[in-house]
């Protein structure tokens, strides 16, 4: 394993096909709490990750409307920071050839909160042109997308409304988890205006398929390099695309504050808050 930048960049010059995924300590310096470990995780005295289940939604609709409400809230505050940006850089061709002239790329990000297509919407415009840029796919869906749970409807439109519904507004005060917990009755919450059911948040669930998997796996199959950047690599599938490129014999690059699960992956390892490693390194 190497810490590298002059080798990592002769890779970079070589690499043809490249799959980027990235996981939430890239929003972290963005003020977006992690899932596991540091603050993150808890919300009131729950586990956010039991909150992210259909079970959960089954047995208490206004608890989990109201997570992600409170969600919501934070992340319509938040702007991207300089780890999206390079990214974000690096998704445009022109900009990319320079480090890596023959390569093609995809993201793939388990992150929910838009701020890499903010980024990107950013960066576009900033450069005044209509480059196409590399594809980003949201495999675990989008925080302001709300999705009709009816089966038959199909109903899903992007909101970024605060609240999203006014029965929601003022609940993501509540912090204190030892009191009772504000109940928000079913028809208050928010409904499809198509079929008149209630609506879900558009983000996967555990249990649920991930957004464009098989493309996903395909791109793996093919990458001769992945960069991973800010995921503890322990919620599958995404955890396991890193040994699916060493499969085939890509290399693997993992930038992370600490050694996670991907360490015995890396043929790469840059360690440190991305929002700085990455610009040393790819910046
Ligand atoms: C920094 C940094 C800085 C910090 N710089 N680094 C048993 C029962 C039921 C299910 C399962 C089971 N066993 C396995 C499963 C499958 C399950 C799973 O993996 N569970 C495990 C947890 C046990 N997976 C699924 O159910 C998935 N679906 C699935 O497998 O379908 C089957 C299928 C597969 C393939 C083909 C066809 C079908 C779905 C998973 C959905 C995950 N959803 C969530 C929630 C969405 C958002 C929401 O609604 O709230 O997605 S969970 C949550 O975890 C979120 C994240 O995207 C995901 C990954 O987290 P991530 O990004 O890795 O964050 P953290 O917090 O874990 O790590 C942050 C990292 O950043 C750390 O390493 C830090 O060190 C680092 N860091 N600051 C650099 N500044
Ligand atoms: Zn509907």
């Amino acid at each position: 394993m190497s810490d590298s930048i002059d080798d990592f960049r002769r890779e970079l010059l070589s690499s043809k096909k490249i799959l980027v995924l990235s996981g939430a300590g890239l929003s972290a310096a963005s003020g977006i709490p992690t899932y596991r470990g540091g603050s993150g995780g808890l919300w009131r005295n729950y586990n956010s990750a039991s909150l992210a289940t259909p079970a959960a939604f089954a047995e208490s609709q206004s608890r989990v409307w109201q997570f992600y409400h409170h969600w919501r809230e934070l992340v319509l505050k938040t702007v991207p920071n300089p780890a999206h940006y390079v990214l974000t850089r690096l998704a445009i061709p022109s900009i990319r050839r320079k480090i890596a002239p023959h390569s093609e790329l995809t993201h793939v990000t388990q992150n929910v909160d838009g701020l890499l297509t903010q980024a990107l919407a950013e960066v576009q415009a900033s450069l005044g042109e209509s480059e196409q840029p590399a594809e980003l796919i949201e495999m675990h869906g989008r925080l302001f997308d709300v999705k009709c749970t009816a089966h038959d409807c199909g109903y899903t439109e992007t909101n970024r409304q605060s609240p999203i519904c006014p029965a929601l507004g003022g609940t993501e005060n509540f912090v204190d988890a030892d009191s009772s917990q504000p109940v928000v009755r079913r028809a208050d919450l928010p409904h499809c205006p198509k079929c008149g059911q209630l609506c879900r948040p558009g983000t996967v669930w555990f249990g649920e398929r991930p957004d464009r998997i098989l493309d996903i796996l395909a791109l793996a199959d093919e990458a001769d390099l992945c960069i991973i950047v800010g995921t503890s690599a322990v919620v599958q599938p995404a955890s396991k695309l890193g040994s699916r490129v060493k499969a085939h014999g890509g290399k693997v690059a993992v930038f992370n504050l600490e050694t996670s699960n991907h360490a015995e992956d890396a043929d790469f390892l840059f360690l440190g808050p991305c929002e700085k490693r990455l610009e040393e390194v790819l910046g």
